[in-house]
């Protein structure tokens, strides 16, 4: 089943797999907005109070940040990637799982922000109850280029109080605003206050435990894993978020911070996350 549908009039794209899962990905920023893992709930978090509006940034699900992350550069907060609209190359159901395709290219637009010559592709799979993002780019000029990337997942919790990280023990990691870099020295990670951290290099799984239901969350060729919750003070602040809405989300986010990505010209670098759901 593909639908193209509007997503508070945005377009979008809505699949299901034979096996039961179901996912909704908008053409601005190929952004999913939804995925509902076979026979599960909703397992992506999205801000009611978010923005729908051509350019601005969606607040929830799974932003693409490309090809700056956060504030680390020249160009706008997490780059231009989430705000702009990208192609939808369609679906590819072989077996049970069904798999969508979306591209983004350089183009007079993109060059006028960042000159680099670039081809973005994100393929999201979902099958019974998991989900795969892969993130591929390409360099498509001739000189180099280097970027920071990240797939910011917002995941839903029904209390981030009592939600369980595990998995990071031992990762060296850096608080957004501090010079220094620490190491994890808890088993569980706990996001009842603000957290906002680049863990370095931490192992390829991590779990997080909310209730009764786990989600395993893996990635391949992205280095480093960003976990954020702005807590209730920033949450407050933050226009396109109700004021409890912390309390229902936590990003464990795959990422390529440190050291930037650089690609020779015809060079290709792909980032995986992977999540799966049990309980
Ligand atoms: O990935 C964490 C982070 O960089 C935080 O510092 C926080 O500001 C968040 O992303 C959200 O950024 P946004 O631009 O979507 O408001």
């Amino acid at each position: 089943m593909v639908e193209p549908i509007g997503v508070n009039g945005m377009p979008a794209i809505r699949w299901g797999s034979r096996n039961g899962a179901s996912a909704v990905v908008t053409l601005q920023g190929a952004h999913l907005v939804s995925w509902v893992p076979a026979g599960g709930e909703e397992a992506l978090y999205m801000s009611e109070r978010s923005a729908f509006e051509a350019g601005r940034p969606i607040r929830g699900g799974v932003p693409v940040c490309f090809p700056q992350f956060a504030d680390r550069g020249a160009l706008g907060q997490h780059g231009f990637a989430r705000n702009f609209d990208w192609r939808f190359l369609g679906i590819d159901e072989a077996g049970e799982g069904a798999s969508a395709t979306f591209a983004l290219e350089s183009s007079p637009k993109t060059l006028a922000l960042w000159p680099r010559a670039f081809r973005l592709e994100l393929v999201v799979s979902i099958g019974g109850a998991q989900l795969d993002l892969a993130l591929r780019v390409t360099n498509t000029g001739s000189t180099p280029l280097s970027f920071t990337a990240a797939l910011h997942t917002y995941f839903r919790v029904s209390e981030v109080a009592t939600a369980r990280l595990e998995g990071l023990r031992g990762v060296k990691f850096l608080t957004r605003g501090c010079l220094d870099v620490e190491v994890e020295t808890r088993e569980i990670v706990t996001a009842a206050e603000f957290i906002d951290r680049i863990y370095f290099a931490p192992p390829p799984w991590t779990r997080l435990q909310d209730g009764a239901r786990v989600l395993h969350i893996g990635q391949r060729g992205f280095t480093d894993t960003v976990v954020w919750n702005p807590g209730r003070d920033r949450c407050e602040l933050m226009a396109d978020m109700p004021p409890a809405g912390y309390r229902h989300m936590l990003c464990v986010e795959a990422a390529a911070i440190e050291p930037p990505i650089a690609l020779a010209p015809g060079e290709v670098w792909n980032g995986v996350q992977s999540v799966t759901l049990s309980s």
